[in-house]
């Protein structure tokens, strides 16, 4: 009998598994919250990645934010060769690492210092350390959907695979770790005044994606922001922005300066690093100060501040800086989100989007808007399935969860999104 020839992903998949944990390296990989096996990619150009059988997509996944000028683009790319001739890494200061932190501190409202580290759940897990370590306070807020990485202390109702997975918090996670965490309504002010009104003194840092990415995109409403900028200030607890997703993505200021709110800490990742492994938390001087060596809160890391991650993220920062790159991707962010509500409205499927610059989240549902979590989980993830694999047919990679962003690059142009939205025109029919 002649054997069907699966895919090279498939196979690649069997052999993974064999000695990698689910057989990926990050749990949403695994096409879990959308069924099939997962894609293996070998190369990427541009608003397009070309898998280990020649298929070619368009991407909106973007190594989940990170690529907003597209794969390899040039710039970066020179960069990190040329920063690969001379070394890939000394475990000691260089000037580029002064470069990119003072770039961040002179493009984030409210970031006097800068410590890189070399992932978004270490700048979260640090900030975290900093904020109790400055205010002597043990409570921390966090808020349901939002995910900040794999940090103990917050995963619990998180967002992005841990919402995926339906595992709200992790086994491994010492009750006593998650004591000090509450788990707040998104956008829900009513909720945020209890607690600052019952634990105030308590509270060291509240923490929150002003524009959640991770259970799908939902950015904060202005007043709910301003309310937890007065709450803290006048609790004598922090502020603490993750932008690890929307940092330079929806602005050169990230979302602190698109609302006109300024944190006490900022995290950062994805796109200061090019794409590259890196992360990195800033703020109030008065704070950072307290971070080991200058203070006593101990925060350390090998390969923090590589130069090679350094180096793609100070081209990547280059790139941004031009007045049209964000009009351009807003418009382009704009024209998609439109045309996908279009496309949905004519084959009569229920959908709610949300969109800011560089960021558009679908939700199959019939809810009228879509503002925090429990709104979000109304999508239907089983549509949502069947139009990831709709569209994945069609030549376009979305996000393999309902739950998270679709990333619009600088390489999306106008001709990329007539792609897609002819791709979801006939995914949608195809569905319904
Ligand atoms: P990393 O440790 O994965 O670099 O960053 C954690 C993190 C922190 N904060 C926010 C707002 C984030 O979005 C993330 C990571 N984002 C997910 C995407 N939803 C990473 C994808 C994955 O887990 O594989």
């Amino acid at each position: 009998m002649k054997m069907l020839k699966l895919p090279k992903s498939a196979e690649a998949y069997i052999q993974a598994q064999r000695v990698i944990p689910g057989g990926v390296n990050s749990p949403v990989r695994a096409f879990q919250g959308v069924g099939g096996d997962p894609v293996y990619f070998a190369s990427g150009s541009g608003a397009r990645v070309t898998d280990i059988d020649g298929q070619d997509y368009i991407d909106y996944v973007g190594s989940w934010g990170c690529m907003i000028h597209g794969h390899s683009a040039p710039a970066i790319s020179q960069a990190v060769k040329t920063q690969a001739e001379r070394a890939l890494g000394f475990g000691a200061p260089t000037l580029q690492e002064t470069a990119l932190a003072t770039r961040l501190a002179g493009h984030l409202p409210g970031v006097d210092a800068v410590r890189l580290v070399n992932s978004g759940t270490e700048a979260t897990m640090s900030a975290l350390r900093l904020a109790r370590g400055f205010t002597g306070r043990d409570l921390i807020v966090k808020f349901k959907g939002c995910y900040h990485g794999h940090v103990d202390a917050l995963l619990l109702g998180a967002g992005s695979g841990v919402l995926t997975l339906g595992i709200p918090g992790s086994p491994g996670v010492p009750e006593g770790v998650v004591r000090d965490t509450l788990n707040l309504a998104y956008n829900q002010l009513d909720e945020v005044d209890a607690t600052f009104d019952a634990h105030g003194p308590r509270i060291a840092a509240v923490i929150l994606e002003p524009i959640a990415g991770n259970m799908g995109c939902i950015p904060a409403q202005a007043e709910f922001l301003k309310r937890l900028r007065e709450r803290t200030k006048d609790s004598g607890s922090l502020l603490i922005f993750d932008e690890v997703m929307s940092g330079f993505r929806v602005g050169i200021g990230g979302a602190a300066a698109h609302f006109g709110i300024t944190p006490d800490l900022v995290t950062l990742g994805k796109i200061i690093g090019g794409g590259l492994p890196i992360g990195a938390f800033g703020g109030r001087r008065d704070i950072m100060q307290h971070l080991a060596p200058e203070g006593p809160v101990y925060q350390a890391g090998t390969l923090s501040g590589n130069p090679i991650a350094v180096a793609a993220g100070l081209a990547s920062l280059d790139l941004l800086d031009t007045p049209k790159f964000y009009e351009q991707l807003a418009a382009h962010t704009e024209t998609l989100a439109t045309g996908i509500k279009d496309a949905a409205a004519s084959a009569c499927l229920p959908l709610q989007t949300n969109q800011v610059c560089g960021m558009i989240g679908l939700f199959l549902t019939r809810k009228s808007a879509v503002q925090n979590f429990a709104d979000a989980t109304t999508s239907d993830t089983e549509a949502y399935a069947k139009l990831f694999h709709a569209m994945l047919r069609r030549g376009v990679y979305l996000a393999p969860s309902a739950f998270e962003t679709m990333f619009v690059s600088a390489a999306h142009d106008q001709d990329t999104l007539d792609t897609t939205l002819e791709a979801f025109n006939a995914a949608f029919k195809e569905i319904r």
